[in-house]
């Protein structure tokens, strides 16, 4: 029987973000440099795959530092440490390289200079997440206060409304971060903050892409892990963009053919943690069973990279 035809638009930007791509990059000098095993603190991104591969290469992940031993190097994860972090690995005497992504650091720094002089922090995040808790731990406890929603904003008791800021995590959704500033801003008028948020230029990027594309698509993958929240607040930037089925797949597997059934269109992204390779085990999945033309979506283009800590780029 002839295979059904099938459109699939590919998001451009999609998938690693140059944050991804350096931390990733780092576990592997690491090992390199020191051999095996180099521990990691938390899954260096959110991606089983990426995460199964440094693991085979000797990498351990832990989620404390008190689970390294204090004669191995550790490394921490893309999202951002709390600054109790640094300080435990320096008390046990450890080398430790910190995979941060530059633009995680960046917020940090803002947030320390609010605080030096002398505003109250407010946070837009997801609470729990190690991002949020990172950039929250740059500060003595109790300094940040967490918002997620505008209600949040509403109930929230600061100390001067005269004397506050605000940071947000990076890989937020940019339309109700939007409405979260708004509230903020109208309440608290004397706010000080970045010009708009603190999301970076991969997520603002892949959430355009998928703007631009959902309207066209029966239905949208976006390939990323359950834990990723830059993954999952694109299957909602789909869903609300018009898309009328929008599902999250960590690989090919995940796939309910049968929920796809009389589709046309697809489109295909995939969070700033996911690997091309997974991409195209999801397009070779399709291409098995219709055929498949692919039309590539592209709403920006990226030349960002960031480069690897020194201490790893000297000669071992
Ligand atoms: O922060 P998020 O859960 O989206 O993390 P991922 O999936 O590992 O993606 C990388 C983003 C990041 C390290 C923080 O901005
Ligand atoms: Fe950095 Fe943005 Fe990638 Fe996060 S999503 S690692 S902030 S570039």
């Amino acid at each position: 029987m002839a295979k059904p035809p099938l459109t699939l638009y590919l998001a451009a930007p999609r998938g690693f973000c140059a944050g991804v791509d350096r931390a990733i990059k780092i576990v592997e000098m690491a090992l390199e440099k020191w051999g095996a095993p180099v521990y990691v603190r938390h899954e260096i991104v959110h991606n089983r795959y990426v995460v199964d591969g440094l693991r085979d290469k000797g990498a351990v992940f832990v989620e404390e530092i008190k689970d390294c031993p204090p004669d191995r190097p550790v490394i921490f994860s893309a999202h951002g440490v709390p600054k109790a972090v640094p300080a435990e690995a320096a008390a046990r005497e450890m080398v430790y390289v910190d995979a941060t992504c530059p633009l995680v650091s960046k917020v940090h720094i803002e947030a320390a200079r609010h605080h030096e002089n002398g505003l109250q922090m407010i946070m837009i995040g997801h609470a729990g997440h190690p991002e949020t808790i990172g950039t929250m731990g740059q500060l003595p406890e109790g300094e940040v206060l967490l918002v997620e929603t505008p209600e949040d904003v509403a109930r929230v008791e600061v100390r001067d409304p005269e004397k506050l800021a605000f940071v947000t995590q990076t890989t937020l959704s940019l339309d109700d971060t939007a409405e979260i500033v708004a509230a903020l801003k109208a309440r608290f008028p004397a706010i000080v903050g970045p010009h708009k948020e603190d999301i970076c230029y991969a997520t603002t990027n892949r959430q355009e892409a998928v703007k631009a594309m959902a309207p066209d698509c029966d239905a949208m993958l976006v390939v990323g892990a359950p834990n990723s929240s830059n993954s999952k607040r694109l299957v909602e930037v789909g869903a609300r963009a018009g898309c009328a089925y929008a599902q999250l797949v960590q690989r090919a597997a995940d796939i309910d053919w049968r929920a796809l059934d009389g589709i046309r269109t697809v489109g295909i992204t995939a969070g700033a943690s996911a690997p091309e390779i997974l991409i195209d085990e999801v397009v070779d999945a399709f291409r098995s069973r219709y055929a498949v033309t692919v039309e590539t979506v592209t709403t920006a283009e990226e030349h960002v990279e960031f480069k690897v800590p020194r201490v790893l780029r000297e000669p071992a």
